[in-house]
């Protein structure tokens, strides 16, 4: 887990969407950094446990990012917990986390946990809507990343744009100003071109739904990602 803030290119993989054994294997032997387990709909011990044995099959790591405290299964190489910054609701920030810590915390490892401060900025993704988020505008952003390196000390910052692609203007603004936080950004990433250049600004990518629509164009956008850093 310390390896985070050295990845470029991390794929997303939702439990609930189906993925053939041979775009698996292609996902997991692409030169990714990482794979997270993740989503917002329909995610069951059931079938993070099935999808985990299915990347288990790989030499690659394999994070579960939580949504759902019945689906935590083990195994896993991490455990991410997400903080949504912008969220409206308590819950979303401290409750939900606050129940899993109280029902796991005496078995939980904390070398394996990670802590994410989520900004959401899509209102169209599921992510937003579920966790009944307030649209930030820049300066927002901006104070959101501020209180998370220097308030909260979290290790990562992640810039969600989930189907969209987002404003890499302001990304480059928000990575100005992050020193010692990770700024990851995820959404809507889906050519080389455009992992090249949100990769100039933020530490690590995260590709997700395009890998299960057009495979060949998800899977540039790791030597995409890789290249950029190059530069
Ligand atoms: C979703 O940030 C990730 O949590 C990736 O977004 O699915 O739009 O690529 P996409």
């Amino acid at each position: 887990m310390e390896k985070f803030n050295e990845w470029d290119h991390i794929f997303k993989l939702d439990p609930n969407k189906h993925l053939s054994d041979d775009n698996l294997r292609k996902i997991c032997t692409s030169g990714t950094d990482a794979i997270i387990v993740g989503g917002t709909d329909g995610i069951t011990f059931e079938n993070v446990l099935d999808l985990l044995e299915r990347i288990q099959e790989y030499d690659v790591p394999v994070l579960l990012e939580i949504s759902d405290i019945e689906a935590i299964a083990p195994g896993f190489d991490g455990y991410l917990i997400p903080l949504v910054l912008n969220s409206r609701e308590k819950k979303w920030m401290l409750d939900a986390q606050h129940h899993a810590v109280k029902e796991y915390g005496d078995v939980m490892d904390w070398d394996t946990v990670l802590t994410e401060g989520y900004c959401v900025l899509n209102p169209e993704a599921k992510v937003f809507q579920h966790t009944n988020c307030a649209l930030p505008d820049e300066e927002d952003v901006l104070a959101y990343a501020r209180m998370a390196e220097h308030m909260f000390q979290l290790p990562v910052f992640y810039l969600e744009y989930s189907g969209t692609y987002g404003n890499p203007e302001l990304v480059e603004r928000i990575s100005e100003e992050l020193q010692q936080t990770t700024l990851v950004y995820g959404g809507g990433i889906r050519s080389a071109a455009e992992a090249e250049e949100m990769s100039r600004y933020a530490d690590v990518i995260v590709v997700g739904n395009i890998i299960y629509e057009r495979i060949d164009a998800a899977l540039e956008t790791v030597q995409a990602a890789k290249e950029s850093k190059m530069d």
